[in-house]
């Protein structure tokens, strides 16, 4: 027949697959093929996958695939990342327990991965809410408080008085909850954190390694995440207070040019300095600011507020008396919640003197308009003025000087500080992995002793149990949370918070090295064996969030001696969206497209194809731009081409004999096929195969023929090429063409060298006899080409000089010779 039956394939292929695991690692220590490690990262179980499942894993299952072609071992896993918000909210919906939801979730996503066709090892599931998994969760948390990497502090959050649960900065849009749109309030609370900012240096340093492996942006943006910034710390006396206070300052050089100072205003720094005849707008203008999110006090779109404390800071360095102002824009927990104020040189600062009255003083010299008068703040390299003994020095001079200078009178020193904060990983919901600690009484905070781990949930909270309360629902349960003390048997309780979800899905990549393992939470033994991933995929939404705290734990694991690498990812690849017509999909647009539907109309294939051939990876794929109705008729037209050859010729023919024109056309396919999975432009992959499947058709239909040794060569390259990307016809084609076996398990061939034409040859320019220029240029180019282009060279235009080109002689391609006289 002219097409292929795509649901019938499907069925016969998925059914071979799942009695042969042609895609299971060997864990055979004599394997001699080399290791890659293939990590896609693991889904949310909301539902059945959808079109952003089916690029992102259509994409990372083309590098696993090659890598199976070429003979390696390959650790291709999937997992679920499976507790989280959603299954609570279904579960109080529905009256039921997360896990119902959850599971069942799960079931329709493996099932649709194994109809998607990604060649994956199924031996080695995993799903984070499992016990024999979150148990680890909690044995890392408990190494982790052992080493004073997790602790409880009080802080400032965000907090969503309908979702009754702790926000994260970023899941604050313009001071409303991300979720469900309520005006989020801040809250103070005790909650457990994750010391991350212990590892800022390394976090930030190691990155040299991943330049170039990951996509710059991704680096870019963990690097602003992390804001180091180099300055100093400066001591200001303040009037009335024995202490002194500490500003900190990315530009010492401008010391002499702080008129007033401020203290972020809800820092108790601020309330202790404020003076009683203040103490009434003070109190009222922190009301107002305790309204507002810190992207809003950070928003440079606000007219400045602020209200006088009262007092006088005295500057170190020369005595000068300046007001003490209490003001939003700056921040409690950057620094040290208190800035010196520099309005000549520093835009905010510069504002806020406007909008107060408050004097500006020039004291680095840029040739730029004087700030008092443009409203702009100069920032550039410059020459100090009005600055005592400074003055005269440049902007770079000046900084390291001054910083001596504070040293030596210790009223400062030269400091680094970060934007970074320690991860708050507490969280007052259900589906998570309790938090292993103990509250005794008498003994503080006792971790759990390993041989009680796990800490499982209760299981019998469901339905409105788990609904918000502002305390964890945990706390409910009373036999669950009333305990004896592990270290003095008195009687205490178990924290009710459970983790960050982060927690689960900062190590769950090692896990799969030994998923079963029940002593530890890996091998360390096959971690080093398989580790670190070689290739893991994944959206660019993880860009800062999970990518930073997979590199903190792989560098805590590190310091533990568990692992060998500092660095758990080798190489990133984040995919691009699928949209529609040229909006993300969403049910109020109405532009969703439906991944089931779309392969029932076209089969597995052809939608695979589509979603890799649109573009190159990172770019954002339209739906209405592509058509999986011709990739269809292009994948029917590689069947044809496969079975009209298996037709005519029995496999293991000799193709020496085959038309050379053809053999040529497949073996470059293969060298420009390898060449551009090699550099992940896997939509040129697939252009080439196309063209290789039109030169065999045609040496089918009006050259040598079906039988001829070529088009069965040509067709096995196309099946084992293919085979990367719509992997039911390949395997269909192979099977048809003779072989036994997966196509996609050790088959890619090593284009011939030979039959390898060369794209350039070398050609030699003379002038005179003597040779002036090589150029490299087409084997077919033609005389009059060769010529103009030897005559434009450079080289030989010099060479020629003042003379007469009198003759020129072309062999094309290999030489031109031009006689001059
Ligand atoms: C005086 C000065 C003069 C400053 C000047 C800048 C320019 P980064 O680079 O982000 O670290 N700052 C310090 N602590 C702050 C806080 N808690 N909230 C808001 N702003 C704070 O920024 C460091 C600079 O931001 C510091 O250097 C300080 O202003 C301000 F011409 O000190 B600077
Ligand atoms: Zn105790």
């Amino acid at each position: 027949s002219d097409s292929y039956d795509a649901r019938a394939l499907q069925d016969k292929w998925q059914a071979r697959w799942a009695e042969e695991n042609p895609f299971t690692a060997s864990e055979d220590p004599s394997d001699p093929r080399p290791r890659s490690f293939i990590v896609d990262m693991f889904p949310y179980p909301s539902g059945d996958l959808h079109m952003g499942h089916a690029e992102a894993f259509a994409i990372g299952d083309v590098i696993a695939r090659y890598r199976f072609g070429r003979g390696e071992n390959v650790l291709h896993p999937i997992g679920w990342d499976s507790f989280g918000l959603p299954a609570e909210n279904a579960a109080i919906k529905r009256d039921s327990h997360p896990a119902e939801w959850t599971y069942a979730n799960i079931e329709t996503q493996a099932e649709s991965f194994k109809r998607y066709g990604i060649a994956l090892d199924w031996s080695r599931r995993l799903h984070t809410s499992d016990p024999e998994y979150y148990r680890w969760n909690q044995w890392l948390f408990t190494r982790f408080f052992e080493r004073g990497l997790a602790y409880r502090k009080d802080g400032r959050v965000n907090w969503c008085p309908n979702d009754q649960t702790v926000l994260a900065n970023e899941q604050v849009v313009q001071g409303k909850c991300e979720r469900c749109g309520a005006e989020v309030e801040r809250r103070a609370l005790n909650q457990w954190y994750f010391k991350i900012t212990d590892y800022a240096d390394r976090l930030l340093d190691d990155m040299r390694e991943l330049e170039g492996k990951w996509p710059e942006r991704v680096l870019l943006m963990q690097r602003n995440w992390i804001g180091r910034s180099q300055g100093a710390d400066v001591h200001f006396a303040v009037e009335g207070r024995d202490e002194p206070v500490t500003v900190f300052t990315t530009r010492p050089d401008t010391l002499y040019g702080a008129t007033f100072f401020v203290v972020a205003a809800d820092a108790p720094l601020a309330e202790e300095l404020c003076a009683p005849e203040q103490r009434e707008a003070f109190e009222a203008y922190r009301v107002q600011v305790g309204r507002l999110t810190d992207i809003e006090r950070q928003s440079t779109e606000r007219e400045k507020t602020g209200v006088f404390l009262g007092r006088y800071a005295v500057n170190p360095v020369n005595g000068e008396r300046i007001p003490v102002w209490a003001a939003d824009y700056v921040l409690a927990d950057y620094g040290h919640g208190a800035i010196m104020a520099v309005p000549a040189h520093d835009q905010r600062d510069l504002d806020f003197a406007r909008t107060f009255d408050l004097p500006v003083r020039v004291v680095v010299e840029t040739g730029e308009a004087d700030p008092a008068e443009s409203g702009t703040a100069t920032a550039g390299e410059g020459t100090l003025v009005n600055s005592g003994p400074l003055d005269g020095l440049t902007k770079t001079d000046a900084i390291p000087r001054i910083v001596d200078v504070l040293a030596e009178r210790g009223t400062g020193e030269g400091t680094v500080n970060y934007r970074l904060r320690d991860w708050l990983l507490s969280r007052q919901r259900f589906w998570g992995t309790p938090i292993p600690i103990i509250h005794c009484p008498g003994c503080g905070e006792v971790p759990v002793p390993d041989e009680d781990l796990p800490v499982r949930l209760p299981d019998n909270l469901r339905g409105a149990d788990l609904a918000p309360k502002g305390v964890s629902p945990l706390a409910a349960a009373a036999d669950w949370v009333n305990v004896d003390c592990p270290r003095c048997a008195g009687p205490a309780k178990r924290d009710t918070d459970t983790m960050d979800t982060f927690v689960d899905s900062s190590w769950y990549y090692l896990r799969y090295c030994s998923p079963d393992l029940d002593t530890a939470p890996f091998d360390a033994g096959q971690v080093g064996k398989w580790g670190p991933v070689d290739q893991y995929v994944g959206g660019v939404e993880h860009a800062i969030l999970h990518l930073l705290y997979s590199r903190f734990f792989t560098k805590v694991l590190y310091d533990m001696g568990m692992v060998s690498f500092t660095e758990p990812f080798t190489r990133l690849l984040n995919q691009g969206q699928v949209i529609n017509q040229g909006k993300a999909m969403s049910k109020s647009l109405g532009n969703g497209v439906d991944l089931g539907k779309e392969i029932d109309l076209y089969g597995v294939d052809a939608v695979r194809l589509t979603v890799v051939f649109a573009g190159p990876p990172e770019e954002d794929i339209d739906w209405a731009d592509v058509s999986p109705a011709a990739s269809l008729k292009f994948l029917n037209r590689a069947y044809r081409v496969m079975s009209q050859a298996a037709a005519a010729s029995e496999p293991g023919t000799d193709p020496a004999s085959g038309d050379l024109e053809l053999r040529r056309a497949t073996h470059r396919t293969l060298a420009k096929v390898t060449e551009a999975v090699e550099a992940q432009r896997f939509n040129v992959a697939i252009a080439r195969i196309m063209e290789l499947v039109t030169a065999t058709r045609k040496a089918i239909e009006t050259g040598p023929g079906a039988a001829d040794p070529a088009v069965r060569e040509a067709a096995e390259a196309v099946a084992v090429t293919l085979s990367l990307f719509a992997p039911y016809v390949a395997e269909e084609g192979w099977e048809l063409l003779g072989h036994t076996g997966s196509v996609a398990v050790g088959n890619w061939r090593v284009p011939d060298p030979a039959l390898l034409v060369q794209e350039t040859v070398t050609c030699v320019v003379q002038v005179a006899s003597k040779v002036r220029d090589k150029l490299e240029v087409s084997p077919d180019i033609s005389a009059e080409e060769l010529e103009s282009l030897a005559l434009a060279s450079e080289k030989v235009r010099n060479s020629i000089g003042e003379r007469q080109v009198r003759k020129v002689v072309v062999r094309q391609p290999k030489l031109v010779n031009i006689v001059v006289g």
